[in-house]
């Protein structure tokens, strides 16, 4: 692929004020703005033999240049074009000094060509190159991002898109695929070290006491009771917009990443959310969309005007701008520390208004996990055991055994939600007031019947628990370094898996290798998916087949989280060759 700027990128760069396309020359060709569509020709790769290099190349945003981990040379890496039916070969040159790997998210294939060291394979060593070779099973939209190390964080991502066999059941005249991502120029390990020493590092928001926000809807009482309990109802994220550029396909805000319609067509956006810690809240305003697919898997069209993305998750939306003008795509991230602008147009130089940031969200208490108990109206909180109630809410569940039993208890797990809630039908955290349509999981209704109708035959919990001001992430209060047991399954075994999240954060919950139903109500219908974001103080279940024989990675997609021991391994046996 050549990265040497090409006549019209010059001419672009020269009209654009302060040039700065003129000087990232980083982007694969698909990702350019004004691309007509997805290119087949031109940063996009497609076929049986495909060649993909890992390597390092410099990165520039906002003026200035960092240091990426590639694939190909470009950030984000190039568009992997599939059709449904064909047989792949991947070859994946590692061109690094260190260990790499390639993870296909989202696809179906055989254990062993699934990409992450230590569970599936051993990794791909310094000059070599890995043959992943599989059949392509499925149709939709994916990406494939970096199993190794903190290497997804630095730029080591691209889109799958593949094309169904028969006919899409989804109409449209034209698509672009949008991925987000987060970038820093601070390296992800000191990113890390930052936040094991302080929590709250990138939280340039915090609250006080005395530190009242105007205008916001939170009790003095309230505030009073975060307070007291040493919490603070502003800790949406850990790593924020005061260290993240955000970004659309490679470009900030600044570079307006821009993609073509003419008015009056059916436009198809891929929204692939690649961040490392970054969920989205994902609006075009004056644009209705229409969710056609989450996570790949064709659901009932639905119209809204403002979802909610977790990392790793994708939607595919339908637009039909009208008019013959700028529509603004905004990715907000969720604490509303940061956003990136993107623009639909008709015509290249066209830039679409960046709307303000809105208000910064507060948690609340049903982010604890304490149900419906509302605050809001108490004039004190002189009834409640705030003792209780506060950072040792763990020490609380410890006098009740019953609760979450096989939760190890320990400095790891800071709290347990008292009563974990279905949250799948509400708003997301942020949007709970704003004055249009906003997508929730029960919106999501799979287009196909659901394939296996049996009832499940049995049931787990697997608590997500955290220790956030030490920065200790974990599965059930053992993060994965504790050399903890898989989690078996009989191969085609049904199973209800209750994910309780007794974090404040959201956690988008990823299991490798399967389609889960997330259990919304909507039976028979319930949407597919492959990542899972679980609210805060939320419980969300899903029903698993488990048809992929081997051994799988489950994982908090938030990057540092999975690197902190948000990590298990299941496996899916043969009865008779035991668990
Ligand atoms: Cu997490």
């Amino acid at each position: 692929m050549t990265l040497s700027l090409n006549r019209r990128q010059i001419l672009r760069g020269a009209t654009m004020a302060g040039g700065s396309l003129a000087l990232s020359p980083l982007f694969p060709a698909w990702a350019e703005s004004g691309t007509a569509g997805l290119n087949p020709a031109n940063g996009t790769v497609s076929g049986t033999n495909i060649a993909l290099s890992i390597g390092h190349t410099p990165f520039r945003v906002g003026g200035k240049t960092g240091h990426a981990v590639t694939v190909n040379g470009t950030l984000p890496g190039p568009i992997i074009r599939l059709k449904e039916g064909q047989n792949v070969r991947l070859a994946v040159t590692n061109a690094l000094k260190e260990d790499s790997s390639i993870h296909w998210h989202g696809l179906l294939l055989p254990f062993q060509m699934d990409g992450v060291p230590g569970v599936s394979f051993p990794g791909i060593k310094p000059g070599q190159t890995f043959l992943y070779d599989f059949p392509v099973r499925q149709s939709g939209t994916y990406w494939y991002h970096s199993h190794s190390g903190l290497q997804e964080a630095m730029g080591m991502y691209g889109a799958i898109v593949i094309d169904p066999a028969g006919p899409d059941p989804v109409a449209y005249d034209r698509e672009h695929v949008i991925l987000l991502a987060d970038w820093s120029f601070m390296h992800p390990h000191t990113i890390l070290r930052k936040l094991k020493a302080q929590g709250g590092y990138f939280n340039m928001q915090k609250q006080t006491l005395s530190g009242l926000i105007k205008g916001q809807d939170q009790s003095a009482a309230e505030r009073r009771m975060w307070a007291e309990m040493r919490m603070d109802p502003t800790d949406i994220s850990d790593v924020t917009g005061s260290t993240y550029h955000y970004l659309v396909n490679g470009h900030d805000s600044g570079a307006n990443w821009t993609g073509l319609f003419t008015p009056g067509e059916r436009v198809r956006l891929r929204i692939i959310n690649a961040s490392a810690m970054t969920n989205f809240n994902v609006r075009l305003p004056g644009l209705p969309m229409t969710v056609v697919a989450a996570d790949g898997q064709n659901v009932q069209p639905v119209e809204t005007d403002e979802f909610q993305i977790g990392i790793a998750e994708t939607y595919d939306v339908i637009v039909e701008p009208k008019e013959g003008r700028a529509y603004g795509f905004i990715a907000e991230a969720i604490d509303r520390s940061g956003q990136v602008r993107a623009t639909l147009a008709p015509q290249m130089g066209l830039i679409a208004p960046i709307p303000a940031l809105r208000e910064r969200p507060l948690l609340t208490m049903k982010d604890m996990g304490m149900g419906e108990m509302d605050m809001s109206g108490s004039a004190d909180m002189a009834g409640m055991d705030h003792a209780a109630m506060g950072h040792d809410m763990g020490a609380m569940k410890m006098r009740d055994p019953d609760v979450a039993p096989q939760v190890k208890l320990g400095p790891g797990v800071a709290t347990l939600s008292p009563m974990p809630m279905d949250r799948t039908g509400e708003r997301p955290t942020g949007l709970e007031k704003v004055d249009h349509r906003v997508l929730t999981y029960k919106d999501l209704k799979s287009l196909a019947p659901n394939p296996d109708t049996r009832k499940p035959s049995r049931e787990i919990d697997i608590h997500l628990t955290a220790n956030m001001e030490r920065y200790m992430w974990s599965f059930d209060g053992e993060k994965f370094s504790d050399r903890t047991e898989p989690i078996p399954f009989r191969h085609m075994e049904r199973v209800r898996v209750n994910l309780i999240n007794d974090t404040m954060m959201p956690h988008p919950i990823h299991l490798h290798g399967h389609f889960f139903e997330v259990v919304t109500g909507n039976s028979g219908h319930h949407p597919l998916k492959h990542t899972v974001n679980v609210l805060p103080g939320g419980k969300v279940s899903f029903d698993l087949t488990a048809d992929g024989l081997g051994d799988w990675a489950f994982h908090c997609h938030m990057m540092l989280h999975m690197h902190a021991g948000m990590f298990r391994v299941v496996t899916v046996r043969h009865e008779e060759a035991g668990a």
